[in-house]
């Protein structure tokens, strides 16, 4: 059997992040070896809070968190932020102690400094919020290089290519995905950094909606993970009739990305600008220098990723599940 791969996920707490680190915790390939937090589509107590306990129910109360403490200079609209809050009040989560997880006092990309580069084999790095706490990782004068230097890849939901945008303001004219958007300059200091990038953008992700059928699919697995996971599918459901408002399977693609065989999907390969300001802040745009040459999933099987979600998020949280491909 080889190895598994070391996995440092950093999200920003929103209900799909949530359910993607169950996910995460429970692929068979996957070591991860820290969570941090990103302060955006959340608000960051919850989304700690929310983390120490699906890591306690799971069995993984040896895994630190960490926060970050930058923040991006376009905030989430506060409806969104909160809405995760509901992730820690079902009745499973209140139940559980989570006061065994260890919160980290050092900010985010400084404990990603550490975690990376002193970890003995490459680390891959899964992003489900913005690119904010990597990149100023990364572009650090003094430890870049050698953080740079020890990243395996990095897989990371953002990004719109040859589709619209979701960032729907007064200022902004609709081209760029909502994590790329929060923190321009962090998107364009991490497609610009030479390091191996595979974004999941919004061309992916546009062909799984969270729909009424995926819903009832996962809801006949009826075991204590598909549950959990279904009641946090349902707090999203008001999103579910309108296009605009539609919740995807964005971040839960992201990571089946680390699992997932690469014949259910397509890999384009180009170079991407990053707009930085009005009207096209967080746009991701095929360009010309050579300097930002990244990869992205232009296409994906979604029957084979609902089948393979619904998979993995069944059965007891203290049992592992058994490989799906
Ligand atoms: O743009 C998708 C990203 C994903 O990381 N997030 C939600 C996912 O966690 C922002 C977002 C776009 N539309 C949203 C979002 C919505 N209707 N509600 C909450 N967040
Ligand atoms: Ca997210």
């Amino acid at each position: 059997m080889s190895a598994k791969q070391a996995v440092v996920f950093d999200h920003d707490g929103g209900i799909d992040d949530l359910l993607s680190l169950l996910l995460l915790l429970r692929l068979p390939n996957i070591d991860v070896i820290g969570v941090s937090i990103t302060p955006a589509d959340c608000y960051p107590d919850d989304a700690v809070l929310s983390t120490k306990k699906i890591l306690s129910l799971t069995g993984n109360t040896h895994i630190p968190v960490c926060v970050g403490n930058i923040s991006g200079p376009n905030p989430f609209p506060p409806e969104w932020r909160a809405q995760p809050k509901v992730c820690h009040a079902m009745p499973v989560m209140l139940r559980t102690n989570s006061d065994s997880v260890n919160v980290s006092n050092a900010p985010a990309h400084e404990w990603m400094q550490e975690t990376i580069s002193k970890h003995p084999s490459k680390v891959t790095v899964l992003m489900t919020g913005p690119a904010t706490n990597l990149a100023a990782a990364i572009t650090d004068e003094q430890n870049g290089t050698r953080v740079k230097s020890n990243i395996e890849r990095v897989v990371w939901m953002g990004g719109a290519i040859d589709v619209k945008g979701n960032v729907a303001m007064h200022d902004h004219n609709g081209t760029a995905e909502w994590n790329a958007y929060w923190h321009p300059k962090a998107t364009r200091d991490l497609i610009d950094s030479g390091v191996n990038v595979l974004l999941v953008p919004l061309d992916a992700t546009n062909s799984l909606p969270v729909s009424w059928s995926f819903l009832e699919k996962l809801a006949t697995s009826q075991t204590p993970v598909s549950d959990l996971a279904g009641q946090f599918w349902a707090a999203t459901v008001t999103a579910i009739p309108s296009y605009e408002f539609t919740y995807f399977l964005w971040d839960i693609l992201s990571t089946c990305m680390l699992a997932l065989p690469s014949k259910h999907y397509r890999v384009e390969t180009g170079c991407i600008e990053v707009g930085i300001t009005t009207p096209n802040a967080g746009q991701t745009l095929r360009g010309g220098t050579s300097k930002g040459e990244v990869s992205w999933v232009a296409e994906v099987d979604a029957d084979v990723v609902r089948n393979m979600v619904i998979h993995y998020l069944s059965g007891e949280f203290s049992q592992a599940p058994s490989d799906f491909c």
